[in-house]
């Protein structure tokens, strides 16, 4: 063991979404969550102790300030007040994809993160400890601790858990169509405030949410994929509808998103095995039975308002790596 850990970890997209916090200071979600990580999306991150009594030296994609600097600053605070034995350390973390944009690198960083400070300091943390300590920093990012399917379920301890699946039931190709990679128009954690506290919907968001779970992980038990495929429609759309009704009201969709959608809808009444789902920002990920992914491939990258596509399958573990 060195100085230095090299960490990768993959976001991930969710299938059944979360929205909202039942305590906004320990950052448990009120609802639960179920997810597949993205391999195509990496973040990579390398912490280095430093010595006693200096300060954390941070860089976020060559930027050594701004908010996602400021956000893994107070991850690390925050973390030092559960783990006093972590030290001060330097990270270097970048993303090779944008940030921002509503494609989770929150996820994928502060996953990196809480395996990094686990390593480099010795904790001896498990799975789950490693996962709740991610959640600090981001509430999708206690799934980015594992790879594969991965479900946070809200009778549970605050920590997401792998799912079992066999990959050859599962075999799945993501397409991201990437529609505006400028930063999202308003952050999760606001957003999620200003829903909760504003939208006429959001307590029957909250309310439909259990049954959502339920149907997602039957639907994987069986190896059903419309199963999988309708509810993780429906959790979307239900998302951000509540979202939509906020006040003032919060758009993430533009022109693009809305033609992908359409498109896929219409893909899935021709009997193709593909859906869609959307997070806090105008991508639309489209998820496709690998049998099918071709027929889709490039149809997307022709719809107006996309501009690029990312092809992505299911991500692994993350790697961790001493320098
Ligand atoms: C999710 N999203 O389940 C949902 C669906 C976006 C839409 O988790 O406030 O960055 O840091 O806990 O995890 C994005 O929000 O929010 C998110 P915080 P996070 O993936």
């Amino acid at each position: 063991m060195g100085d230095t850990v090299r960490v990768q970890t993959n976001a991930n997209v969710a299938l059944v979404k979360y929205w909202g916090k039942a305590d906004e200071e320990a950052n448990l979600p009120a609802t639960g969550s179920l997810s597949i990580s993205l391999a195509a999306l990496t973040t990579t991150t390398l912490i280095t102790r430093a010595k006693p009594g200096l300060r954390d030296q941070i860089s976020l994609n060559g930027e050594s300030s701004g908010p996602g600097v400021d956000r893994i600053s107070s991850f690390l605070d925050r973390g030092r007040q559960i783990y006093p034995f972590m030290g001060p350390v330097k990270v270097e973390s970048t993303n090779d994809f944008p940030t921002g944009a509503g494609l989770a690198s929150s996820a994928s960083g502060f996953a990196a993160l809480a395996i990094g400070s686990n390593a480099l300091f010795d904790m001896g943390l498990d799975g789950s400890d490693v996962s709740r300590l991610a959640r600090l920093g981001s509430g999708s990012a206690a799934r980015s601790v594992f790879g594969g399917f991965v479900a946070i379920e809200l009778e549970g301890d605050g920590a997401a858990k792998p799912i079992e699946v066999d990959p050859n039931k599962w075999p799945l190709t993501v397409f991201i169509a990437v529609t505006d990679s400028a930063e999202k128009s308003v952050g999760s954690t606001d957003a999620m405030r200003r829903t909760a506290d504003s939208s006429p919907f959001y307590q029957s968001w909250v309310d439909r949410h259990p049954a959502d779970m339920a149907e997602a992980l039957r639907s994987i038990e069986a190896s059903d994929f419309d199963g999988l495929a309708n509810v993780s429609v429906r959790s979307c759309l239900n998302m951000h509808a509540t979202i939509m009704g906020s006040s003032p009201p919060i758009f993430y969709w533009n022109p693009g998103t809305l033609v992908v959608v359409q498109t896929v809808e219409r893909w899935r009444e021709e009997g193709r095995r593909v859906f869609y789902t959307i997070d806090a920002g105008p991508q639309v990920k489209v998820v496709c039975h690998r049998d099918d992914a071709h027929q889709c491939r490039d149809e997307l990258h022709s719809l107006s308002g996309v501009r690029t596509v990312i092809e992505s399958g299911i991500g692994g573990e993350p790697a961790v790596q001493w320098r």
